[in-house]
C-alpha cells in the first residue's frame, strides 16, 4: 500500500496555494497506479476511466515500458539534436515502419506536434503547392480541441479556453465538423493548404463522424491537393479499437499527429509523421525543440509502441468497448437520467439528460470516485469514459456494476 506524510487534504491545499489555478480536479490525491488500477494516498484502490485522456492507454506503469526507461536513464537522456544519438534512428525507423510513412518529426506534447504540423503544411504550400506567401488558409473544425498554444486557441471557439488570449493567429477558417459539404465549399478557396481534424471529436464530448466522412473528406482534400492532417493525438494508438481511428474508415491522412499514448504516459512524447514530399520541406533550423528526440522518450515510445501489438490492445478496445455500451445502452433503458451512449472501441461517453452547463456529469464522477471509479466530466452533462485497454472482461464488468450503482444511489438522492 502506499504511504505518504500527508494527508489528500492537505496535499490539494498545497496545490491550490502554490500552483497556478489552471485545473479544477476531481478531489483525489494519487500516489500510484498499476495497470488499470490507481491508489490515493490514503490507500484507497480505484478503477481509471480516463487514462489520463488516453494517453495511459498500455496501463500505469507498464513493466516493459518503465523497464526500458530506466536502462535509458543509465545510458544518457539528453544529447540536443546539436548531436546524434544512438536511439533516435532506430526509433525513427521502427515509428515510420509502424504507421507506415516515409519520415517522422519527434516532439513531445500534443500541442507542440500540432504547431509542427501547422508549420510543414504553411511551408508545403508556399514551397510546394504554389500559394502566395502568408496567404495560406487552414481549415479547422468547430468544437475542434488541439491544445493550448496561442496560435492553437485562435481557431478554437470553446470561449474558456480562447477568451483574452489574443490578438490571435490568422490563417484558419473554422466549419462544421461531420459536414462534408460545408468542407467541400470551403476547398473551393486555392488558398486552403490542409484540413486538420480529429477522426473523433474527444472535448467535444466523444462526437463520432458518420461513416464515410473521413474517407469523403480526405478524398476531397486530395482533389484540391489539400494536405489531410488528423489528430490522432487522442484516438490513435489503439483506444478506438483500432491502431488509428482513420483506420475505421482505411483513410491514410498525409500528416499524422500523435501524442499521448505513443508513450504509454510514461514520458512526453509526440510525432508527426508524414512522406518525403510533405516532410522535406522542413530543413536544418526551420523547426525543432530541445527535447524532442531525446533518447529516453525515442526507447519509451519503442517499447510502448510494441506493447500494443503484443498485447494486442486494438483487438481488445474494440471488444471490451462493443461490451461497454451495450451495458451503457441497458443502464440508459434503466434510468432515464441517461441520454445517450456513444463512441468508439474505448473511447466512450455517456451524456446526461440535463443541461450542459449543469453540474450532474460531476457531481456523478464525484460519486464514482466514491465507489472507486474514476472518470472526468467533459461540459457539464457528458461523462467520458477510457480505461486502460490492458483491462480485462471480468474487470470492465465490475466498472459496469460501480457505474450502475453510482447512477442509482444519485436518482434515489
Ligand atoms: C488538458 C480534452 C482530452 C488532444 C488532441 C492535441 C492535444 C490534445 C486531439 C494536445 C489534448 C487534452 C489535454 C488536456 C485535456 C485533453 C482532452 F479534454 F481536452 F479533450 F484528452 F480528452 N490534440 N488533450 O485531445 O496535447 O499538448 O496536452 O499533450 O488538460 O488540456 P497536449
Amino acid at each position: 500500500m502506499a504511504t505518504a506524510t500527508k494527508s489528500s487534504k492537505e496535499l490539494i491545499a498545497l496545490e491550490d496555494k502554490y500552483g497556478a489555478h489552471n485545473y479544477h480536479p476531481i478531489p483525489v490525491v494519487l500516489s500510484k497506479g498499476e495497470g488499470v488500477h490507481v491508489w490515493d494516498v490514503e490507500g484507497k484502490q480505484y478503477f481509471d476511466f480516463l487514462s489520463a485522456y488516453s494517453a495511459v492507454n498500455q496501463g500505469h506503469c507498464h513493466p516493459r515500458i518503465v523497464g526500458a526507461l530506466k536502462d535509458q536513464a543509465d545510458q544518457l537522456t539528453l544529447t540536443s539534436r546539436a548531436f546524434y544519438n544512438d536511439a533516435l534512428g532506430e526509433y525513427e525507423e521502427y515509428v515510420t515502419h509502424y504507421f507506415g510513412f516515409d519520415k517522422v518529426l519527434p516532439m513531445n506534447t500534443g500541442a507542440e506536434a500540432v504547431e509542427t504540423a501547422i508549420k510543414i503544411c504553411r511551408k508545403w504550400a508556399y514551397e510546394v503547392k504554389g500559394i502566395v506567401e502568408n496567404e495560406a488558409k487552414i481549415i479547422v473544425a468547430e468544437n475542434n480541441f488541439h491544445g493550448r498554444t496561442t496560435t492553437i486557441v485562435s481557431f478554437s471557439n470553446d470561449e474558456v479556453a480562447a477568451e483574452n488570449f489574443g490578438p490571435f493567429t490568422p490563417g484558419f477558417e473554422r466549419i462544421p465538423y461531420n459536414d462534408v459539404d460545408a468542407l467541400a465549399k470551403a476547398l473551393e478557396d486555392d488558398k486552403v493548404a490542409g484540413f486538420l481534424v480529429e477522426p473523433i471529436q474527444g472535448e467535444a464530448g466523444v462526437f463520432v463522424p458518420d461513416e464515410g466522412y473521413l474517407t469523403k473528406a480526405a478524398e476531397l482534400c486530395k482533389a484540391k491537393n489539400v494536405l489531410f492532417i488528423a489528430d490522432e493525438v487522442q484516438t490513435g494508438i489503439a483506444r478506438t479499437g483500432e491502431l488509428l481511428a482513420c483506420d475505421h474508415e482505411e483513410v491514410k491522412p498525409d500528416m499524422l499527429i500523435l501524442g499521448k499514448a505513443i508513450s504509454g504516459g510514461v514520458f512526453p512524447v509526440s510525432a508527426v509523421l508524414a512522406n518525403d514530399e510533405v516532410m522535406m520541406v522542413i530543413k536544418p533550423g526551420q523547426h525543432g525543440s530541445t527535447f524532442g528526440g531525446n533518447p529516453l522518450a525515442a526507447r519509451v515510445a519503442i517499447a510502448a509502441l510494441e506493447v500494443v501489438k503484443d498485447e494486442k490492445l486494438a483487438e481488445n478496445a474494440k471488444a471490451l468497448g462493443e461490451l461497454f455500451r451495450s451495458e451503457m445502452n441497458k443502464l440508459k433503458e434503466e434510468f432515464s437520467i441517461i441520454n445517450l451512449v456513444r463512441g468508439k472501441g474505448l473511447l466512450n461517453a455517456v451524456v446526461i439528460n440535463d443541461s450542459e452547463d449543469s453540474s450532474t456529469a460531476w457531481d456523478i464522477c464525484v460519486k464514482l470516485a466514491e465507489n472507486g471509479l474514476l472518470a472526468k466530466p467533459t461540459h457539464g452533462n457528458i461523462i467520458r469514459f477510457a480505461p486502460p485497454l490492458v483491462m480485462n472482461e471480468e474487470q470492465l464488468m465490475e466498472c459496469v456494476s460501480i457505474i450502475r450503482n453510482t447512477i442509482a444511489e444519485y436518482v434515489a438522492a
